[in-house]
Order: C-alpha cells, then sequence, then structure tokens
C-alpha cells in the first residue's frame, strides 16, 4: 500500500493545529501508520531542502523549519501522496484553496504549516531519512 510522509511545521505546532491537520487526513480515509514528535536538525533541513539551496529564501526557510517542535507522521492508503497533497494545497499560500490545509491556515511562505512527499520515490526516502529503517 503507497505510503507518504508529512511534517507538521514548527508553526503548525505552536499554533496548536496538529490535531487539525491529522484529522483532516484521517478523515479523508488515511491511516496513521507511525507518528512522533521531534524537531528538524539544521544539517538534516539542509538535505531535506537541498533542492531550494540556491534560491534566495534557503535561509529562511532552514530558519522556519528548524524553529521548534515538529510532529512528524507516515499515512497510508491508496494513492497516499496525491492524496495528502490534494488535501494540503498549493506550495504558496496565497495560491492555496480554501478548503486545503494551506489556504485556511497559512498566509504566506515559508510559513505553510506542513510539509508533504512529492512521490512516493521521496516519502521512501524521507521516511529513511526521519524515522530511520
Ligand atoms: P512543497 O512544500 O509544496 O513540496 P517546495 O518543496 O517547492 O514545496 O518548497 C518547500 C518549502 O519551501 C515550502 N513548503 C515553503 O515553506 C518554502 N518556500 C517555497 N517557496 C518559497 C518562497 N518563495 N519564499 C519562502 N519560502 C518558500
Amino acid at each position: 500500500m503507497e505510503q507518504t510522509f508529512i511534517i507538521v511545521k514548527p508553526e503548525g505546532v505552536a499554533r496548536g493545529l496538529v490535531g487539525e491537520v491529522l484529522s483532516r487526513f484521517e478523515r479523508k480515509g488515511l491511516k496513521i501508520k507511525r507518528l512522533a514528535m521531534g524537531e528538524v536538525k539544521e544539517d538534516v533541513a539542509k538535505v531535506h531542502y537541498g533542492h531550494h539551496a540556491d534560491k534566495p529564501f534557503f535561509g529562511e526557510l532552514i530558519q522556519a523549519i528548524t524553529a521548534g517542535p515538529v510532529v512528524f507522521a507516515v499515512l497510508e492508503g491508496p494513492g497516499a501522496v496525491q492524496h495528502v497533497r490534494n488535501l494540503i494545497g498549493a506550495t504558496d499560500p496565497f495560491k492555496a484553496a480554501p478548503g486545503t490545509i494551506r489556504g485556511d491556515f497559512a498566509l504566506e511562505n515559508p510559513f505553510n504549516i506542513v510539509h508533504a512527499s512529492d512521490s512516493p520515490e521521496t516519502a521512501k526516502e524521507e521516511i529513511k531519512r526521519f524515522f530511520g529503517d
């Protein structure tokens, strides 16, 4: 069964949105297979967002994801990756549709509340990165 990986980012945890975010995934029918609270260390953040290393916002992105406690989860279900991407909405909160997590709870990047894997292959890498084997 397909799995995906999500992070409720520091601003999501700080604003008390962990239950809200997880409940949206559960209501959709996705199963929570693993769940942990932790933090994203700076070296791990730089690998995780390595595809943005040359962007002007890289510094603020790393600062935001390492700013405080986060919640990590593995979600499972048919088409889990795409379903979760649909539920979280567009990367840019100005473009995320109302009804999506980012559309309902985020104002601007990099504070878009939740990270989710963008493909099943990325999900496998990210699950390994944050949960180990
Ligand atoms: P997604 O998180 O939707 O997969 P990515 O991987 O392109 O999108 O972006 C990773 C993170 O980088 C986003 N979640 C967002 O927090 C941040 N980000 C993307 N674009 C910008 C931007 N223009 N300014 C600041 N942060 C950004």
